[in-house]
């Protein structure tokens, strides 16, 4: 009795300490998480304004060479993509969905075709471009506070400093006066890389000073065929292992210095890498010769290109089909609200027996 006592005891105080362990690591992991989320939200919210968005809406791939999770949704919401996050009532976006299906369906059979979808996906895109140029309005003033319509470098520069911390009075002083900036290499780095494209959003004669158009594409490359050129040629640089400037399948789905820390971390990579090798193979690499080169990589970024367009829709319809006669009809895209707008539609059963 007593020993079994005594075992118990012992059983009892490992496993308090095992649990002790658990909880100090968890408690331990915590922390660390959180602070690495942190470090990688930017700033202030003065540089998510002037600083080039590494995710473009409508656009296939983001700036840093990640696909774009979110482009069909994106695509067949349009300018309501927003709308459709923050509003999660179901009866609502249920009747919001509705509403979309009979605008997609121009003819009015009840269906949704492919043509039908593609230039609905076109009328989309364009709302994404005009929405990028109301808001370009307003960064534009706020690098341009003297209104003349024309930002120089440094200018620019001088905000970009300011948003990372730097005394701004300070760093337009030196500027002016030629001294020496000390600056960090992290953000010097990218205050190059901005530079570069500075110059390339300068439309001859180049004369360093951004209008407000030429503001537009410096942050929206997918305005100018010049900057969405350039923001291809960053992606296969940042991607080229080899230097030829084009991109074997190893390449593209090789994982960024880094990324991998943890189990979960892997089990996310491993999902990255399929979608990426599936998405190389299908679609980017247009002949199939497995090379994606500059010329391939841009085409499939183009976000005004009819030929992308009725691909993305003819996928679209693939993925809610259910009745296999390759056209969506309104009860497909409600069962499939998810994957068109990102948000559930839970209680749909129960609001189509409220409604009957
Ligand atoms: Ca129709
Ligand atoms: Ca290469
Ligand atoms: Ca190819
Ligand atoms: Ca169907």
């Amino acid at each position: 009795m007593i020993l079994g006592k005594s075992l118990l005891i012992k059983l009892g105080s490992v496993y308090l300490a095992l649990l002790l362990i658990f909880l100090m690591m968890d408690v331990n992991a915590r922390p660390a998480n959180m602070s690495a989320h942190k470090d990688k939200s930017p700033n202030s919210k003065e540089e998510n304004e002037i600083l080039p968005p590494d995710h473009l809406n409508g656009l296939k791939m983001e700036m840093d060479g990640h696909l774009n999770k979110d482009f069909h949704q994106e695509v067949f919401l349009g300018k309501e993509l927003e709308e459709f996050e923050e509003d999660s009532e179901p009866r609502r976006n249920r009747k919001k969905l509705k509403d979309i299906f009979s605008k997609v369906d121009i003819n009015k059979d009840k269906s949704v075709s492919a043509k039908e979808m593609q230039r609905w996906i076109m009328e989309k895109t364009e709302e994404h471009f005009q929405e990028a140029v109301k808001e370009n309005k307003l960064n534009f003033r706020a690098v341009d506070p003297d209104g003349d319509g024309h930002v120089a470098w440094d200018e620019y520069r001088v905000k970009f400093l300011a948003s990372k911390g730097f005394n701004e009075k300070e760093v337009a002083e030196k500027i002016k006066n030629n001294k020496e900036l000390k600056i960090d290499e992290e953000t010097q780095e990218v205050l190059e890389n901005l530079k570069d494209r500075w110059f390339q959003a300068d439309n001859p004669p180049a004369d360093q000073l951004l209008n407000e158009e030429e503001f537009l594409s410096f942050l929206h490359p997918e305005h100018s065929r010049g900057m969405l050129k350039f923001m291809v040629k960053e992606i296969v640089r940042d991607l080229d292992q080899d230097g030829d400037k084009k991109l074997t399948l190893s390449e593209f789905i090789s994982l960024p210095v880094g990324t991998v820390e943890n189990q979960q971390a892997q089990d996310i990579d491993d999902d990255w890498v399929r979608e990426r090798r599936k998405e190389f193979q299908e679609v980017i690499d247009a002949n199939h010769d497995g090379i994606v080169t500059e010329e391939e990589l841009e085409e499939y970024m183009d976000p005004m290109n009819e030929y992308n367009a009725l691909n993305e829709a003819k996928q679209m319809i693939a993925v809610a089909d259910e009745n296999q006669n390759h056209n969506l009809e309104l009860e497909e895209i409600l069962k499939y609200s998810e994957y068109f707008t990102g948000s559930k539609l839970m209680d749909y059963a129960r609001n189509v027996h409220e409604e009957f």
